[in-house]
């Protein structure tokens, strides 16, 4: 007999969409299977104003198949530059649901990111106020951090300094990838959340590192050493309701991927939920699985839990996905997470 879960259906709680070809390609891939999404702003150049992730959302809606119910939920890209009466109104409108903090040249398209943080003070203050979430890429930029520690050294020297300074601000420490961060949304009380991608949840170091280097399991932040995977692996089956999915799946063609100067980001749409019950299976915590990829999530957002359902099926036969789609001419490598997938979206 198959084994079944139906849950309501699932939200992807940090998710890059692109534009152009890449949105026309990657768009339906998230829609098949999740209702809705935070939508990652950074584009080149960034989606910095209202106005910007308005004109964005139209070209995500267009790019949805017909039909389709899929909801992205907008962020505004944080710059030295935002004016915070533009961001209140954003999200009061109901336009934009959060605000994403990248440090200046942190990850892909970072560079018009923060650098001094004690000048975004007022735009969190205001954005504590009005209740907006900040959303956070927590690693630091500086030459001297090793790239393996510069999510932990972000929590003493960045996160924790503005979380203190700017008491109520709700915050998403976004992809965590450490049992730093781990054991900082834990212990951080209700006003701070972890996402948790399904590519950390499987893979460590040595799988982007050992036998040749594997461009495709490149991401920032980078994958740890085993013991942090385990960790992201406890916290996402665990107890606590502020750990939730995003995927942070970020195509890139392949081209940009295998080079001399390879980019980073494991595209993920397509397979992330498979991935993630699987997970779920070997921890023993199926009952668990709609915490993480339903409920969690809307509950920290203070938004409603998807009243429609999707069904994951266990079968014998390994789930078909494809290995690449292509995106207006140009390859997209799905990320393979190196065995069988069991469990298929119904
Ligand atoms: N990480 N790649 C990208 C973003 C993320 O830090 C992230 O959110 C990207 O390509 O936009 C990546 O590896
Ligand atoms: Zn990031
Ligand atoms: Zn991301």
């Amino acid at each position: 007999m198959s084994e079944t879960v139906t849950l309501p259906r699932p939200d992807d709680w940090h998710l890059h969409l692109r534009d152009g070809a890449m949105l026309t390609a990657v768009a339906p891939e998230s829609a098949r299977h999740f209702g809705r999404a935070i939508i990652m702003p950074n584009l080149v150049p960034p989606v910095v104003t209202g106005a910007d992730a308005a004109a964005y959302r139209d070209r995500i809606m267009a790019a949805l198949p017909a039909g389709s119910r899929f909801t992205p939920l907008m962020t505004l890209y944080l710059t030295e530059e935002t004016d915070p009466a533009d961001v209140v109104a954003a999200h009061e409108s109901g336009l934009v649901t959060a605000v994403k903090l990248y440090p200046a040249g942190a990850t892909t398209n970072s560079a018009s990111g923060v650098r001094d943080f004690t000048r975004v003070h007022g735009v969190l203050e205001a954005m504590a106020e009005a209740g907006v979430p900040l959303c956070v890429h927590g690693e630091v930029t500086d030459p001297e951090i090793d790239i393996f520690d510069r999510e932990a050294v972000f929590i003493e020297r960045v996160l924790d300094p503005i979380r203190h300074a700017t008491p109520g601000l709700r915050v998403v420490m976004e992809h965590i990838t450490t049992q730093d961060g781990v054991a900082y949304v834990r212990e951080g009380g209700p006003d701070i959340a972890g996402t948790i991608t399904a590519h950390h949840l499987v893979i460590n170091r040595n799988h982007l590192l050992v036998g040749g280097i594997r461009p495709h399991y490149y991401c920032l932040p980078v994958a740890k050493r085993e013991a942090h995977r385990l960790a992201l692996r406890a916290a996402a089956t665990g107890d606590c309701d502020r750990f939730f999915l995003g995927t942070d799946s970020a195509p890139h063609p392949d081209g940009a991927k295998e080079s001399a100067c390879g980019c980073a980001g494991c595209f993920t749409a397509p397979n992330a939920l498979s991935i993630v019950a699987q997970v779920f299976e070997q921890e023993g915590a199926l009952d668990r699985l709609e915490a993480f990829v339903s409920r969690n999530g809307p509950a920290f957002y203070g938004l409603p839990v998807n009243e429609d359902t999707l069904t994951l099926a266990r079968q014998d036969a390994p789930v078909a996905y494809p290995d690449r789609i292509d995106a207006g001419g140009e390859d997209v490598t799905v990320f393979d997470p190196g065995f069988p997938l069991h469990w298929q979206v119904t």
